[in-house]
């Protein structure tokens, strides 16, 4: 599909990277603030990690043997946040930083100050969110979801630093975004035209414009919540006239389409590794920038299938259940293409196309799941059970995840020069691969005869599953030191990996050096 003209890389030597610690704190350049975010990813990542650790520890046995209740709801809360704004969408910021400007042949971001200001915002927040566990009355206790008045009138007074670390990572992804979407709209190499854009940067600029749409908000709820704390209004407060329910709207109104950004960019990953590893083109290119078009604009009118169960009109419950089960369609779609491309495919199974292939599969189960918790009547009996927690895991960790780690393996050769061992990554997929399906597989089960989510124990009748449960996300959780292994040992020991290490792959970012130069399409690439 492209070419690329010489691009005089070697001119460019004296604009190497500063030396130190100075180069990152300073750096403008979209590929270090890429290896910073990912960094920064992986590091919360094991921070999260830990909290659910904890979690699956107190949960191994019915009765309360390590920590007391409260403290379990503020690792709840905190695994919840953690892993969804400092691991996840970190993530993809950083794949965004990294590959966007080599995918559509730019040098840069289009704002690469703004772009530095976006990720140095973030370890600020999430030290200051983490530090309330030393605070008195404790971390935030009230879920990921913080519904008040839990989270205002019953909260802990660390809150306040709770609501102000939310804003502080809304600006920085609110700052991502505007720069995904300023760099691709203006920054495309000559003839690099709409239809010619790999999938990862269509899935991501779709993301940009959610995250546009709906970080401000989850800005809005939080300054609400604010004024309800600490200035005397009753936004959320029935006795002051307001409502608890008002609450829920809002946050739901930026929590669907929140976890339509965690696992569109993940699509375009997918979109972009199959073909590479079938050796076949993408299946229905077009038709898979409309579905993921379609499952955004779709997000925004179903938000109200979390509150099936608060007593919205019926009207309402029969609206929202049809929506949602609408986003089958598109979705159906994508697992459709991404099938058809393998179909007669010469595939090779190297660990990013494993990865891909489990997620392809094992995000299914989660999509079939989430239809399943669709039927309004049905959800009656799933809601707030560990059945939801089983699907939404589905979609993250099998789901989100997976696509993460398959980029990292699909594109660590051109980070860092280097080739990761296949048989430690082939490894790190299968313990991964068991540990994921053994810890949230059972929790359907668990879920579905009636055990409660967010609580430190439970009736005898649960203790086998929750056994297996915790006994999986053990393994699943020791699987994830061996990936930091393969990651370090490949960035100091790795093989030399050469341009395209991938012979069925396709796009620009094959076409530069690996390790990939420090600046690339100084002078843009000849597309035809
Ligand atoms: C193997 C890794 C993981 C394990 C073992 C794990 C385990 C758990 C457990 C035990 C809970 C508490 C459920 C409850 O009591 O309601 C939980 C909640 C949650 N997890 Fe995970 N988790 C893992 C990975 C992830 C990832 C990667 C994400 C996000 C990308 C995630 C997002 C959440 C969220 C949003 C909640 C809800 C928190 C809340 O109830 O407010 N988890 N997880
Ligand atoms: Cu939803």
């Amino acid at each position: 599909m492209t070419t690329t003209t010489d691009h005089h890389d070697h001119d460019h030597e004296h604009h190497g990277p500063a030396k130190g610690l100075t180069r990152w704190i300073y750096t403008t350049n979209h590929k270090d603030i890429g290896t910073l975010y990912l960094w920064f990813s992986f590091a919360m990542f094991f921070l999260g990690g830990l909290f659910a650790m904890v979690i699956r520890a107190e949960l191994f046995q019915p009765g309360l043997q390590l920590i007391q209740p409260e403290f379990f709801n503020q690792m709840t809360t905190m695994h919840g946040l953690i892993m969804v704004f400092g691991a996840v969408m970190p993530a993809f910021v950083g794949l965004a930083n990294w590959m966007i400007p080599m995918m559509i042949g730019a040098p840069d971001m289009a704002l690469p100050r703004m772009n530095n200001l976006s990720f140095w915002i973030l370890p600020f927040a999430f030290a200051m969110l983490t530090s309330t566990l030393f605070m008195t009355g404790g971390a935030p206790n009230f879920g990921w979801t913080f519904y008040a008045p839990l989270s205002t009138t019953y909260a802990p007074p660390s809150v306040t630093y709770f609501i102000f670390a939310i804003h502080l990572m809304g600006a920085s992804s609110i700052m991502g975004a505007i720069n995904v979407i300023a760099t691709i709209l203006n920054m495309r190499a000559p003839g690099m035209t709409w239809m010619k854009l790999p999938l990862f940067v269509w899935t991501w600029l779709i993301t940009a414009f959610l995250l546009i749409a709906v970080m401000p908000v989850l800005a809005g709820v939080v300054t609400m919540m604010l004024m309800d704390i600490h200035f005397g209004t009753s936004f959320f407060n029935a006795a002051g006239g307001g409502s608890p329910v008002l609450f829920q709207h809002l946050f739901w109104f930026f929590g669907h389409p929140e976890v339509y950004i965690m696992i569109l960019p993940a699509f375009g990953i997918v979109s972009a590794i199959i073909p590479t590893f079938a050796r076949k083109k993408l299946f229905g290119y077009s038709s898979m920038v409309y579905a993921t078009s379609s499952i955004a604009l779709l997000s925004f009118i179903v938000w109200a299938h979390h509150m099936f169960t608060v007593g919205i009109p019926f009207a309402g419950e029969l609206f929202f259940m049809a929506a949602t089960m609408l986003i089958a369609v598109p979705t159906g779609v994508k697992v459709f293409n991404w099938v058809t491309t393998m179909f007669r495919g010469s595939l090779t199974f190297e660990t990013p196309m494993l990865f891909s292939i489990a997620f392809v599969v094992l995000f299914s189960i989660g999509g079939f799941s989430g239809l399943m918790l669709a039927v309004a009547p049905a959800d009656f009996q799933y809601h707030d059970t560990y059945f939801v927690v089983a699907h939404f895991h589905y979609v993250l960790v099998p789901g989100a995840i997976f696509s993460i780690m398959a980029s990292v393996y699909y594109w660590l050769p051109k980070w860092s020069g280097r080739m990761y061992n296949e048989t430690l990554g082939k490894t790190h997929f299968w313990l991964s691969f068991v540990g994921v399906n053994v810890t949230f597989f059972p929790q359907h089960f668990v879920g579905l005869a009636g055990m409660p989510r967010r609580i430190p124990d439970y009736s005898a009748q649960f203790a086998d599953i929750n056994m297996i449960s915790s006994m999986g996300a053990f393994l699943f959780g020791a699987s994830q030191l061996l990936f930091l292994f393969v990651v370090i040992h490949t960035i100091v020991a790795g093989k030399k990996a050469p341009a395209k290490p991938w012979e069925g792959a396709e796009g620009l970012e094959w076409e530069v050096a690996s390790p990939a130069p420090y600046h690339t399409f100084t002078t843009p690439p000849k597309i035809d």
